[in-house]
């Protein structure tokens, strides 16, 4: 049996082809799986648990279809989903994580996260960050009408959509002292995460062990998916078509 992990799905009505694909996944792969972690950045944007959309229905519907099968299915927030609450853990049965989580895997602890907050050098985020995840803010932000707080977000993501360009790569990956710094507060050997979009397994020897630091794929041309199982990982780039031909949805 196997655990699966992705990100960086960034699901959209505007991408039918990634829905798709992650539906099918959902249908063909994960419904043997022991376990599906998110971690994060499953929708390109996340406004709130009451989307009345029929792309969030679809979506609610299918993770709600995994559950009731029996996997379990855990999530943690990304930068892009970071409103998504108990509501929509209730309808679809998904366990949401703490921002920072502890597992096992068969037998081997491992620390998993989205990954934004390892961005230490990425200032500018980060103070962005801090402003949004300010409870009382999304209290309030919560309690504005659905088509209201689609235009804000729109309106901040026009407003800062040339933010990122004036940004060098290096900035906008992890700190390295903050990855060793993370994993040292959780005594393991072993982290994975998404958000940079950066897929690899990075293999490093820190203070005379041995750590591992895998990277998730976003799904914007493929599929990036984590298999892991008692006789260890891999981390797989799957075309958007994929499962389309043996396992399709009716
Ligand atoms: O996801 P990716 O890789 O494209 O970029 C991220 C960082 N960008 C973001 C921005 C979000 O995707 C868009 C958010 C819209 C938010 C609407 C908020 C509605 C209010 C909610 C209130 C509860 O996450 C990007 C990183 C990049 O990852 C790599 O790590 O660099 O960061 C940015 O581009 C952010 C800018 O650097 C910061 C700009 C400051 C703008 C200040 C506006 C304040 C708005 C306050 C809202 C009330
Ligand atoms: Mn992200």
């Amino acid at each position: 049996m196997t655990t699966l992990f992705i990100s960086d799905l960034h699901l959209a009505a505007n991408r039918p082809d990634i829905t798709t694909c992650f539906l099918n996944f959902l249908h063909c792969e994960a419904i043997d799986a022991d376990a599906l972690y998110i971690l994060g950045d499953l929708f390109e944007f996340w406004t709130g648990d009451d989307d009345p959309t029929p792309f969030a229905s679809q979506i609610r519907q299918a993770l709600h279809a995994l559950t009731t099968h029996g996997v379990p299915v855990y999530f943690i927030q990304g930068n892009r989903d970071f409103l998504l609450g108990e509501t929509f853990c209730q309808q679809t049965g998904v366990i949401l994580l703490p921002d920072v989580t502890e597992i096992d895997l068969y037998g081997q602890r491992a620390v998993i996260l989205h990954g934004d907050t390892l961005c230490t050098d990425d200032e500018r985020y980060q103070a962005f960050r801090r402003k949004v995840h300010q409870p009382w803010l999304q209290w309030l932000f919560k309690r504005l009408p659905w088509r209201l707080r689609t235009r804000i977000v729109s309106k901040v993501q026009h407003d800062i959509r040339d933010d990122k360009q004036t940004k060098s790569m290096t900035i906008m990956d992890v700190n390295a002292q903050e990855v060793a710094t993370v994993m040292a507060q959780h005594h393991v050997n072993l982290m994975i995460h998404g958000h940079t979009h950066r897929p690899a397994i990075h293999e490093d020897t820190y203070e005379g062990s041995r750590q591992t630091r895998i990277v998730l794929g976003d799904w914007y041309e493929q599929a990036s998916i984590l298999y892991v199982d008692k006789s260890g990982y891999s981390l797989k780039q799957h075309a958007l078509t994929h499962n389309n031909e043996q396992c399709e949805i009716d």
